[in-house]
């Protein structure tokens, strides 16, 4: 068996365990910060599920850096980004990219929880006509503010969003996700080198910090570090949290723009495969697929968590 075929199991779509999904919402108005993080981990946990079941069915998908990011997309959807389905035509919304594209199936799925996609339609992704593509396209769903996939493209794109909202004299923020193995393609220091020249306040760069690529360490490909000090030179107010952390993350989102007028970098500390045992900081994970039974080990782990 050559290493690719190990990746995608023998998986019929009948044999994956079903949940049932609905649209979730955002953290209701006027609950405390204890109520808030309890309802994002109720919701990050509900995506989660959906999304390793969804990977199965289709036999594709990066699992692992869906498991990374997830926290971090259900804080913003659902709480912090300034931007619901009934705003979709609003110019003054919040923007939000997901630069590393490959993590499509936990946008969706966040998507469908906070009311921008059918969460009857998250049963289609990967299938021939599907709007659910193996990476997001903005010509498909009208909550996809960039198509990405190609790694380096969503912070260039964010730091032009976020230039035509200071143009504008908007109050409109833009946030991006990348990767930190994706922070490798140049085009993202030359963005933040833009960014930090304008003073782009309202932009939020959000790196993914979880220390694996595609196959390999980070650090044994081609090391970020000092990554702080890196973003701090380029003009970066820099945050650093643990991206599992709700609390912390609405705290830091809540922060922009920085009072010092700068951009904002968070480097969020994650886990990839998190909190799935067999999962957790394995590179194997990073595009394999989970057999049934693995579907309901992480289904079972999750529910315990
Ligand atoms: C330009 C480009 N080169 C290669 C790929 C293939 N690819 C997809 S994901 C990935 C690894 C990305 O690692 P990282 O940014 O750390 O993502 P994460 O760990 O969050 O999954 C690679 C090389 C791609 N999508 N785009
Ligand atoms: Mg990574």
């Amino acid at each position: 068996m050559t290493v690719e075929e190990d990746l995608v199991p023998e998986v019929h779509v009948e044999d994956v365990p079903k949940d049932v999904f609905s649209v979730i919402g955002r953290v209701p108005e006027g609950a405390t910060r204890e109520e808030a993080i309890a309802f994002l981990r109720d919701a990050a946990r509900a995506v989660r599920k959906r999304d390793i079941q969804m990977v199965s069915a289709a036999g594709l998908g990066h699992i692992g850096g869906e498991y990374s990011v997830i926290d971090i997309l259900v804080t913003l959807y659902l709480h912090s980004l300034r931007m619901g389905p009934e705003l979709l035509g609003d110019p003054e919304r919040d923007r939000f990219i997901l630069s590393k594209g490959h993590a499509a199936a936990a946008l969706y799925t966040t998507l469908a929880a906070a009311g921008f996609i059918d969460p009857d339609d998250l049963s289609t992704f990967m299938q021939p006509l599907s709007q659910l593509n193996g990476h997001p396209a903005r010509t498909k769903i009208a909550a996809v503010e960039a198509s990405t996939g190609p790694l380096g493209h969503g912070l260039p794109i964010a730091v032009g969003t976020a230039i035509a909202g200071k143009i504008d004299g908007s109050a409109r923020r833009t946030f991006v996700v990348t990767g930190d193995g994706e922070l490798q393609e140049g085009s993202n220091w030359e963005a933040m080198m833009t960014a930090g020249n304008h003073g782009l306040a309202n932009l939020c760069v959000i790196v993914d910090r979880n220390r694996l690529q595609q196959g390999a360490k980070v650090e044994d490909t081609n090391d970020l570090e000092p990554l702080p000090d890196k973003l701090r030179a380029f003009g970066m107010e820099v945050v650093e949290l643990t991206g599992h952390d709700h609390g912390a993350l609405m705290d830091a989102f809540a922060q922009v723009p920085a009072a010092s007028g700068k951009p904002t970098a968070i480097i969020a500390h994650t886990v990839k495969g998190n909190p799935i045992s067999f999962m957790s900081n394995n590179v194997a994970w990073h595009h394999k697929v989970p057999t049934p039974e693995q579907v309901a080990q992480a289904i079972e782990e999750l529910e315990q968590s």
